[in-house]
Formats: structure tokens, C-alpha cells, sequence
């Protein structure tokens, strides 16, 4: 798969036209949990954070709050905020350059230059005129996002990878040119949300409407919410849709079995408990992303769920409602962020590092761009002893589990008809998870590449 973050494969077998099976597999193996292995506590929003370029804050602020519980460490209020704004633009970020670079490709014709060549020309309803029109928002979005790369750099230090989010609250403080050039850098992402990324949007919703239900997942909806207040709120609710009910999260359902990926068997394990030893001579392996389950379910996480659980109006369950619940979601967040500015307070404290033991054990869980984000950590005398971390692309694209399950990006695909050689239908309907492989698996053998083969 390309215009997706990092090595996807998909291998799907046809009969007629109609896709009759699925596999998805995640060729990269990583190892990032042996890596944080005897390491300082206190560092593990850094290291983490180098999982991923993407969704790297959403790192920083799981592993904030999963050393935060361990080592009973408080974060005051204007930290709260300032690290809400450090993630909120970089979710802004996220979800444009998404939009534009790698899921608009598969709707618009470009010019005859790099990088829209090769073309894919099958299956494309826009007029020429619009489709000069989104190849110059495809380069305005690569601008846009810079700038709300720049609101991230304001309180984060830098982009990606920033220095302002650690384990006690924020490290920078607050003063009227920071609240300014934050507002000033998120103003100018409205207007372009407003002007060009809904209208665009509303575009290939009205010329591709099978879509908005074609690629549906498995039904299952998950949330552990996110954006905390200091009144103790969440911007986004928590909660499950689990079988068409709905029922409040609890933490101690989630679990990972490892039956179809390349690690030393096991059978489902609470994050808390398993390991991660990679063994390639699994049997049964297909891919290095574990399986991960809820109440032994695989759970669709992202925009479409987490809109799903705060019973937000969705217009559909498939590609193109997940693409709009993400399109309307970066407006809400964008509109959310100014108004946060408005709570921070001028030379409060934003860091408290008072912790009140050195040894324990945190949990922390977040919302992440694409879904649900949860570290799990176990400290002895500050050091690291135990970590494990299931990322949302994790619950969306893991392997199948010892009942033979398959993951929700794997069922989306089942009985649909592919028309084009390059697969197009099914490329739109993955993309719209906005999958990562790079944070699934969080050392490539560059030596040894092959085809995999997977018995049906
Ligand atoms: Ni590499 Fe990530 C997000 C995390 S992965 S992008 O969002 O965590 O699924
Ligand atoms: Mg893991």
C-alpha cells in the first residue's frame, strides 16, 4: 500500500470481482517496549514520542499520564491546557495532511507531474476544473499544516518530537506572545478549514456516495476519551459500543494475543502482563502487529468512533463517513483550542514535579489521532521495568486472534467489488483509517525481503 505511514501490505484473494478474504500484514518490526527497558521514567515521553513523526504529542501526553499515576505526580491546571494545545494542533496537522496527501489521490486527477505520476485513472468523477482546483489546495494543505506545525512549536519547542510535554505537566510557561502567535497560527487553519478543507470534502462526498457506507468495520466502537479539563471533564467522552450496546470502558478488558503475529506465543494477555519477544517462525504469523481485543472483540477506533461514542450525528459506518467524521472533528478541534487559550493563565505554574513514591504502576490512555492510545507502565525505583504500548492502527490492523477473528480494516474489505487493476476501492477504503505501521509495531531486514505467503 502506498500513501499510507510506513511497509503495509495487502494481500486479498477474488472471486468474480468480489473480495473473499483478506490479510493485512505490517512488514516492520521495531521493538520500541525493549527499548525503553531500564530506562529513567521521567524520559519516556521523549522516548516514545520517537514511535512516530505523525502522532508524536499523543506519545508524549499517554506516556505523561501513565508515569503521572506511577509515580503520583499532579499536573497543575495551566499545564493541563498547555498540553492540550501542544496535541490539539498537532491532530490539526494530523488530520489535514491525511486528507490531502494521502487520501484526496484517490479521488482527484493531478497534473502530469510528480508527485501525482503514475496516475491511477480509473474511477475518477471530478471535473477538470476541479480537479485543478484540488491539486492547488493539495500544495495549500502542505503549507496549512506546517502552520499548525509552527502552534505546536509555540508551546512544544519544536515539531515533531517536541520538548514541551513531560511527565509533571508542560515545560513551558505562559505569556501573551505565546497565546498570540498560537491564536495567530490556529486562526489562519480555520479559514482554511472553513474555506477549502469542508467544501472539499462535502465535494467527494456528493460525487462518491457508495462510499460513505462501503468499507465498514466490525460495528465496534471505542473511545477512552481525551483532552482532560481541570475540572476533570474530557473533550472527548469515553465509552464502548461493544455488539450494537453501549457500555462504559473498563480498562482491564483490553488484551493482546499474538496467535498470527511473529512473537513467542501467547495467549490473550492484558497489557500489564505480556511480553513482546519477536520469533519469525510463528506458524501462523502474517505480520508483527499483535491482536489486539476488547472484551475479546476487535474495536473500530478514530474520528468515526470516537463521534460514534460522543453521539455525535454521523452520516454513515464506511470510508467516506470516517473521512468526514475526521474532516468535522479538526474543525471541533481547531474552534476548541482557540477557546482553551482563553483559560490559560498568564505566569501560572505549568509543571509540577513533585512525585510521591518511586516505584509503581501507571495506565496511561489517551486519544490519539487515529483512535485509542494506551501505555502501560510498571516503574521500579524510577526506572523502567515493564512497558507496553497498543496503538490505534493496533486495534484497527492487527493480526487475527486465537478464534481466527479478523481486524476491523480486514473486515471492511470483505465482499467488495474491485473493478480497477490497482485495487483503487480498496486502497480508498484503507486509507481512511489513516493506518500507521510505523506505531502498530512501535530493524528492518533490508537483506532478506520477500514476498509473504499465507495460507487461506
Ligand atoms: Ni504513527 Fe499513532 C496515531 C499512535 S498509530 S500514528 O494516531 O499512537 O495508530
Ligand atoms: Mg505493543
Amino acid at each position: 500500500m502506498t500513501r499510507i505511514h510506513n511497509p503495509m501490505l495487502l494481500e486479498a484473494w477474488l472471486e468474480n470481482g468480489e473480495i473473499k478474504e483478506a490479510f493485512i500484514s505490517d512488514t516492520l518490526y521495531r521493538g520500541f517496549e525493549q527499548i525503553l527497558i531500564g530506562r529513567s521514567a521521567m524520559d519516556m515521553p521523549y522516548y516514545t514520542q520517537r514511535i512516530c513523526g505523525i502522532c508524536s504529542s499523543a506519545h508524549a501526553i499517554t506516556a505523561s499520564l501513565a508515569v503521572e499515576q506511577a509515580l503520583e505526580m499532579h499536573v497543575p491546571p495551566n499545564g493541563l491546557i498547555v498540553r492540550n494545545l501542544i496535541l490539539a494542533s498537532d491532530f490539526i496537522q494530523n488530520h489535514i495532511r491525511h486528507l490531502y496527501l494521502y487520501v484526496l489521490p484517490d479521488y482527484f486527477r493531478g497534473p502530469d507531474v510528480a508527485p501525482f505520476i503514475p496516475h491511477s485513472e480509473s474511477d475518477l468523477r471530478l471535473s477538470s476544473k476541479e480537479n485543478t482546483t484540488m491539486t492547488e489546495h493539495y500544495f495549500k494543505a502542505i503549507d496549512v499544516s506546517r502552520v499548525a506545525h509552527a502552534a505546536f512549536a509555540v508551546f512544544g519547542g519544536k515539531a515533531p518530537h517536541g520538548h514541551g510535554i513531560v511527565p509533571g505537566g508542560a515545560s513551558m510557561e505562559v505569556d501573551a506572545d505565546r497565546v498570540n502567535r498560537y491564536r495567530g497560527y490556529l486562526m489562519e487553519v480555520l479559514s482554511f478549514i472553513d474555506d477549502v478543507l469542508l467544501p472539499d470534502v462535502t465535494l467527494i462526498k456528493e460525487r462518491y456516495p457508495e462510499y460513505v457506507n462501503l468499507g465498514k468495520g466490525s460495528g465496534n466502537y471505542m473511545s477512552v476519551g481525551g483532552f482532560p479539563s481541570p475540572e476533570g471533564s474530557t473533550f472527548f467522552p469515553q465509552g464502548v459500543i461493544l455488539q450494537g450496546k453501549r457500555e462504559s470502558y473498563d480498562e482491564k478488558q483490553v488484551t493482546e494475543d499474538v496467535t498470527s503475529a511473529w512473537y513467542k506465543l501467547h495467549g490473550p494477555l492484558h497489557p500489564m502482563e505480556e511480553d513482546t519477544i519477536p520469533d519469525r517462525s510463528q506458524p501462523k504469523g502474517y505480520t508483527w502487529v499483535k491482536s489486539p481485543r476488547y472484551r475479546g472483540q476487535p474495536m473500530e477506533v478514530g474520528p468515526l468512533a470516537r463521534a460514534i461514542i460522543a453521539k455525535e450525528e454521523v452520516i454513515g459506518q464506511g470510508t467516506l463517513a470516517r473521512i468526514w467524521a475526521r474532516a468535522l472533528e479538526t474543525r471541533k478541534i481547531t474552534e476548541t483550542a482557540l477557546k482553551w487559550l482563553n483559560r490559560l493563565e498568564p505566569g501560572a505554574e505549568t509543571f509540577n514535579g513533585k512525585t510521591g513514591r518511586s516505584s509503581g504502576i501507571g495506565i496511561g490512555q489517551h486519544e490519539a489521532m487515529r483512535g485509542t492510545l494506551g501505555h502501560w507502565i510498571s516503574v521500579k525505583n524510577g526506572r523502567v521495568d515493564h512497558y507496553q504500548v497498543v496503538t490505534p492502527s493496533a486495534h484497527n490492523f492487527g493480526s487475527r486472534d486465537e478464534a481466527g477473528t479478523r481486524s476491523v480494516g480486514e473486515t471492511s474489505l470483505l465482499g467488495l467489488n474491485v473493478k480497477s487493476e490497482d485495487l483503487k476501492e480498496a486502497g480508498r477504503i484503507i486509507r481512511s483509517f489513516d493506518p500507521c505501521f510505523s506505531c502498530s509495531v512501535h530493524i528492518i531486514d533490508g537483506e532478506n525481503l520477500h514476498a509473504l505467503k499465507i495460507p487461506v
